[in-house]
């Protein structure tokens, strides 16, 4: 599968075209709803393919917690999958207000997560691309940005790949970070 790899002090960025399920890092980021209810896409491929303790673990945080705002994040256990963690990113959908700040917040907040945790690696889909309609380049552009805003507070994490689904988002996104990173 194609992949790509950019280096930005001493962090390691990997853009690759694949299924985000079989990525090995330390955490595999989901794109998912308020409520951790993971019904469709790649979060429905996580729980399929991880497990349903996945979803029990997620609906014992959201009766605890309460639903995860938009730009936020939450962690599980990642059950048979090749990595320790999911940290469930909440994306916005495309044209809500704000979006474009929110969409950011999900992308730092996972980031942030992973640094608290002392991971070494974590692995992003392109988040709110799919159901909640948010276009390739868009979410790109925001998850580039983002990164070269925040990437100096990293201290633990030294390796970020970004799993793109198909060839479209793929391409998109190494146009993008060639162009920016
Ligand atoms: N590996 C990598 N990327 C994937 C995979 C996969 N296995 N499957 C889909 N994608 P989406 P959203 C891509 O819809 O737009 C869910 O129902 C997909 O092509 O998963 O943030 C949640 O529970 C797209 O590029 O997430 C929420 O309700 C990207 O992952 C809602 O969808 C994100 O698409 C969240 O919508």
């Amino acid at each position: 599968m194609p992949q790509r790899v950019f280096h930005i002090n001493g962090i390691t960025v990997e853009l690759c075209e694949g299924d985000l399920t079989e990525v090995v890092a330390d955490a595999i980021v989901n794109a998912a709803n308020s409520f951790l209810k993971h019904g469709g896409g790649v979060a429905l491929a996580i729980v399929r393919k991880g497990g349903e303790e996945i979803q029990r673990e997620s609906d014992e945080y959201v009766k605890r917690h309460g639903p995860v705002p938009t730009g936020q994040v939450a962690v599980t256990g990642a059950g048979k999958l090749k990595a320790r963690f999911v940290i469930h990113a909440v994306g916005p959908r495309f044209g809500e207000e704000n979006g474009d700040a929110k969409l950011a917040s999900a992308f730092r907040n996972a980031l942030l997560k992973a640094e608290e945790l002392r991971l070494q690696s974590i692995a992003f889909p392109a988040i709110s691309t799919g159901i909640y309609g948010y276009p390739y380049e868009k979410c790109a552009m925001i998850a580039v940005k983002t990164l070269k805003e925040m990437y100096t507070s990293l201290k633990n994490v030294k390796r970020i790949i970004f799993c793109l689904y198909g060839s479209e988002a793929y391409t998109t996104f190494q146009e993008v970070f060639q162009k920016e990173l």
